[in-house]
C-alpha cells in the first residue's frame, strides 16, 4: 500500500514543519512540499492536523497470567486498542514463573504475540537464578534482540527479586550490554504492610494503598539504582508513581549516572481517593501496583516530565474485568492488581499536558514515543517522522473531542479509570507499516500483522563506560 499524508504539520520530538508524507512498503519514502503520488495511492488529508510518529507505550501486559487468573485483553485485542488511540507499537514483559527456563517462557510469549495487530518487543523479567539463566540471558541478547530485563522488587513469595538475584542479573546484564529495569517496592515491607492492615480488620481495596505506601517505592527504587551504579549498568524504573522515586532518579541523574524513569499517564492523573469508593468494584478497578497517590505526587511527576528527570511515559495496560478483581471481595490482598489506558494515553496526555501547557507539543512526541525508541535503542526506526524510519503515525485532530467511556472503548475491559473525562484532540487517523488501520474511529487491522522488532543492545554506552573505568584505573605514574 502507498499512502500520501498530505498538508499537516508534521511534530517529532525537535521539529515542527509542514510538509507531505509518502510511505510505502512500510517504510517513509519521501517528506516534502507538494510530494507527488503514483496512482492508487491513498490519500490521508490532514489538512489543519499534526502528523506525529505513533505512540510506544513501553509497559504492557497483554494476556498475563498474573494473581490466580489471566489478563483478558490479548495481543490481538490489546494491540488493536493501542492503534485506535494513536499507540503503533507496545514493549510487553516476558514473566517467567520462578524455576521456569526463561528461554521457554519467552519462547511462549513470543506464540501469543503472534496475533499482534501492530509491532511488538519484549523486556523479559528475571524472577529467579540459576546458571542457566545466565546462559539464556546471554541467549536472548546475541539471538533474540532482548536488550532489557526487569526484576520485580515486589511480590513476595512469587514473582519477587531479592538484592542477591538483582546483584546477579544486574551484572549479568552489564556483561552483555543490556539495561535492567525494575519494579521498585520493597516487597518484604509491603507484605509486612499487608499482613498488618488486614489484621486490623481493613479488608477493602482501601487497604491496598495503605499497604504499598510512597516509602516502600522510594527505598527500592534508591536500593536498585545504588546496585546498578556499582555494577555500572544503565537502570530504567518503571511506573514512578511518587515524589520519593523521583527524588532517588534525579539525584542519580544529577551524579551522572544512567538512570531513566517511566510515568504512567494514570499516575498522572488519578490520585489516590478511588480507593475510598463504596462500591466494592470501581474501587476494585482502581487497585494496581504501585498505587494511585495523594495529589501532592501528581504534581511531582508532571515537573519530573517537564525537567526531563522522567523520560517516557507508559500505561501498564493489565486488563482484569469485575468478576476477576472479585476474586479479593473479602481480601484485598487477592484483587488483581492491573489497570488499562492503551488506547487513552495519547489523548489524555495531549489534553493534560500539551492543552494545559505543561508540554510543548515536541516535548508530548518525545515523552510519547522518541524517548523510548532511544532508551529501548530502536531509534530511528521508530520513534521519528524521518525517510528511511518505520512509516508508524499518527495524524492528530487537536481540534476533535471526545468523552472517554467503557461503553465505547475498544478495550476489552469493562471499566475505564478516566471514564467521563472530556478530551480535545485525538487520533484521526493511525499508520502502522504503512498502512491505514484507524480511520475516523473504524479500525480495519489484521490479525497476525504486527512485527516481532529487536532491540539491539547498548555497544555506545558501554564503550564510554569502559574508557571512564580505565581512565580511573590508577597506573604507577598516578598512584
Ligand atoms: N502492577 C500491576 O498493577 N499489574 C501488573 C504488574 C504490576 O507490576
Ligand atoms: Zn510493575
Ligand atoms: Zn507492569
Amino acid at each position: 500500500m502507498t499512502v500520501l499524508i498530505k498538508g499537516g504539520t508534521i511534530v517529532t520530538a525537535d521539529q515542527t514543519y509542514r510538509a507531505d508524507i509518502l510511505c510505502t512498503d512500510g517504510k517513509i519514502r519521501s517528506i516534502g512540499e507538494n510530494l507527488d503520488a503514483p496512482t492508487g495511492t491513498r490519500t490521508v488529508d490532514a489538512g489543519g492536523q499534526y502528523v506525529m510518529p505513533g505512540g510506544i507505550d513501553p509497559h504492557t501486559h497483554m494476556q498475563l497470567p498474573f494473581m490466580g487468573t489471566v489478563a483478558i485483553e490479548d495481543f490481538f485485542t490489546g494491540t488493536a486498542a493501542g492503534l485506535a488511540g494513536g499507540t503503533t507499537m507496545i514493549m510487553d514483559f516476558v514473566i517467567p514463573d520462578p524455576q521456569q527456563s526463561i528461554m521457554e517462557a519467552y519462547m511462549q510469549w513470543r506464540e501469543w504475540a503472534e496475533k499482534s495487530v501492530a509491532d511488538y518487543a519484549f523486556h523479559v523479567a528475571i524472577t529467579w537464578w540459576d546458571d542457566t539463566v545466565s546462559a539464556d540471558m546471554e541467549t536472548l541478547v546475541k539471538e533474540h534482540g532482548v536488550n532489557s530485563f526487569k526484576h520485580f522488587m515486589a511480590y513476595k513469595g512469587a514473582i519477587m527479586a531479592d538484592d542477591e538475584i538483582l546483584v546477579n542479573s544486574f551484572s549479568r546484564a552489564g556483561e552483555l550490554g543490556a539495561i535492567v529495569t525494575v519494579h521498585a517496592e520493597n516487597g518484604d515491607l509491603v507484605y509486612r504492610l499487608q499482613q498488618k492492615i488486614f489484621d486490623m480488620g481493613i479488608t477493602g481495596p482501601e487497604g491496598h494503598p495503605l499497604s504499598r505506601p510512597p516509602e516502600v517505592e522510594g527505598e527500592a527504587a534508591n536500593r536498585a539504582i545504588r546496585i546498578a551504579e556499582v555494577l555500572g549498568v544503565p537502570i530504567y524504573i518503571v511506573h514512578n508513581s511518587c515524589r520519593q522515586s523521583l527524588e532517588a532518579i534525579t539525584r542519580a541523574r544529577n551524579e551522572g549516572q544512567r538512570v531513566y524513569g517511566e510515568v504512567l499517564a494514570s499516575h498522572l492523573l488519578i490520585d489516590d481517593s478511588v480507593y475510598r469508593n463504596t462500591d466494592f468494584d470501581i474501587a476494585a478497578a482502581h487497585v494496581m501496583s504501585p498505587p494511585f497517590r495523594p495529589k501532592e505526587h501528581q504534581s511531582a511527576l508532571w515537573h519530573g516530565l517537564q525537567s526531563g528527570n522522567l523520560q517516557t511515559t507508559a500505561t501498564d495496560h493489565c486488563c482484569f474485568c469485575a468478576d476477576q478483581k472479585g476474586a479479593g471481595k473479602d481480601d484485598f490482598r487477592m484483587i488483581p492488581n492491573g489497570t488499562a489506558g492503551i488506547e487513552n494515553r495519547l489523548e489524555v496526555l495531549w489534553h493534560h499536558g500539551v492543552s494545559s501547557g505543561r508540554l510543548t507539543m515536541n516535548e508530548f512526541v518525545a515523552v510519547t514515543s522518541t524517548n523510548a525508541a532511544k532508551i529501548f535503542n530502536i531509534y530511528p526506526r521508530k520513534g521519528t517522522i524521518a525517510v528511511g524510519a518505520d512509516a508508524d503515525i499518527v495524524v492528530w485532530d487537536p481540534e476533535a473531542t471526545k468523552t472517554i467511556s467503557a461503553k465505547t472503548h475498544k478495550q476489552n475491559i469493562d471499566y475505564n479509570i478516566f471514564e467521563g473525562m472530556e478530551v480535545k484532540g485525538c487520533a484521526s487517523h493511525t499508520l502502522s507499516q504503512g498502512k491505514i488501520v484507524y480511520a475516523d474511529g473504524e479500525l480495519d487491522v489484521e490479525r497476525g500483522a504486527g512485527n516481532y522488532i529487536e532491540k539491539p543492545p547498548f555497544a555506545a554506552y558501554y564503550d564510554a563506560l569502559r574508557k571512564r573505568a580505565e581512565q580511573k584505573r590508577p597506573t604507577a605514574v598516578n598512584r
